[in-house]
């Protein structure tokens, strides 16, 4: 509007100056607009990199990137000025300290919003650093419920939580798959041992009976003491909370001891990467587990199509969360936009309202900042794949 007023003086005097000439002169050109300045929006990613869980912290960083090259290609006007992200992206190599380090550097570096952490170990203790420093923080992953109920105006997510995860499976173990004992281990990280204890919530619920609790560690490589262990229970199922990479080799090791029992897992073992990581160890029909959101019908076919977008842009499949990053990144810059500002302060309580539309449904948030209405989508695994059997809300 400022722009506008100034260009029709500049016209205006223009006409006057002409006006008191004696010879009509030929018309003074316009003066050109001035050209609209440019802003570099930092926003913050951070996942695991490196270690045993890479080819997660790569996936979710992938869908951040996507994310970014989009809205750079919009050439977004915000507040005036033409908007340039620019994306730095931190690894916490899934190690709670890390997280911290990770988020103190991604403050100082003046980032106007994090998309992260991956894991609900390192996503927790970071939120406090992005919550004193009033920056919001969307987790694409991250499903300890804790997360969103410490207070902080600045935590988001865009999945749903460990409660509803692990109580639906738990559920799902004794109702549908119609298990009569079950065993179940956890990797005593925020994640791995919440999502097992409302798995174990909710086998209770629906009547189950569970015979032996377990654990172990995110980096363990050898179950077989707890396996021998749970062999002697004899169960039809045995629930893992914990990662992928723990998983693989444990459903290795289930099958050298003949164990035979159905496997089950939240959305941290529920990946593309997992047959790889099981060696061929995975009978079909054997896995069930769940991811953390989902769509279906009209939506579906949204979210294949990012699938496939991905695919032509990186050259690998989406393990899991790429999608919700990409959403939350997408979020997010919806929010400056209604806000007119990159400032947290300005667009943050525009966050708080938004209704965004994005490739894994509509996100809009209640009061803690946790998804509304989030879904659950279900799977096993045949030949290799992963088959996706419902979603749930
Ligand atoms: N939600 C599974 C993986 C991330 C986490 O919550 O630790």
């Amino acid at each position: 509007m400022k722009k506008l007023t100034l260009l029709a003086t500049a016209v205006a005097l223009a006409g006057l100056a002409a006006c008191g000439k004696k010879e009509e002169a030929p018309a003074a050109a316009a003066p050109a607009a001035a050209p609209v300045s440019e802003e570099v929006v930092r926003l913050g990613h951070v996942g695991p990199t490196s270690g045993a869980i890479a080819h997660l912290g790569k996936d979710n960083e992938l869908g951040a990137r996507l994310a970014i090259d989009e809205l750079n290609a919009q050439g977004l006007v915000i507040g005036g000025k033409k908007i340039k992200f620019e994306l730095l992206a931190e690894d916490d190599a899934a190690d709670p300290k890390q997280g911290t380090a990770a988020a103190q550097k991604l403050v100082d570096s003046g980032v106007k919003g994090v998309i992260g952490h991956l894991n609900s170990g390192t996503t927790i203790p970071a939120s406090k650093i992005y919550s004193d420093a009033g920056i919001p923080q969307i987790s694409p992953s991250a499903t300890n419920p804790r997360y969103t109920r410490q207070g902080f105006k600045t935590t988001f997510r865009v999945v749903a939580d460990d409660v509803h995860l692990g109580g639906t499976l738990g559920r799902y173990a004794v109702n549908t798959l119609k298990g009569k004992s079950i065993a179940v281990i956890d990797d005593r990280t925020a994640y791995g041992q919440g999502v097992a204890d409302e798995f174990e919530k909710g086998v209770k619920e629906a009547g189950g009976n569970v015979v032996a609790r377990e654990f172990t560690h995110d980096k363990a490589t050898d179950f077989t003491a707890i396996l021998t262990t749970i062999k002697g229970k004899n169960p039809d199922i045995v629930f893992y909370g914990g990662m992928d990479a723990v998983a693989g080799p444990m459903l290795r090791q289930m099958k050298s001891l003949g164990i035979n029992a159905k496997f089950m897992g939240g959305d941290g073992i529920c990946t593309g990467e997992l047959p790889k990581l099981a060696a061929g160890s995975m009978a079909d029909e054997q896995v069930y587990c769940a991811e953390a959101g989902g769509v279906e019908g009209e939506q579906k076919a949204g979210l294949d199509a990012f699938k496939e977008k991905f695919k032509q842009k990186f050259g690998v499949d989406v393990q899991i969360y790429a999608p919700y990053v990409y959403d939350a990144t997408m979020v997010m810059v919806e929010a400056m936009k209604k806000a007119d500002s990159t400032d947290p302060a300005k667009y943050l309580p525009e966050l708080a309202k938004i209704e965004y539309k994005g490739v894994t449904g509509t996100i809009t948030f209640d009061e803690k900042g946790d998804i509304k209405n989030g879904a659950l989508t279900l799977y096993t695994y045949k030949g290799g794949q992963r088959e996706q059997l419902a979603v749930i809300r």
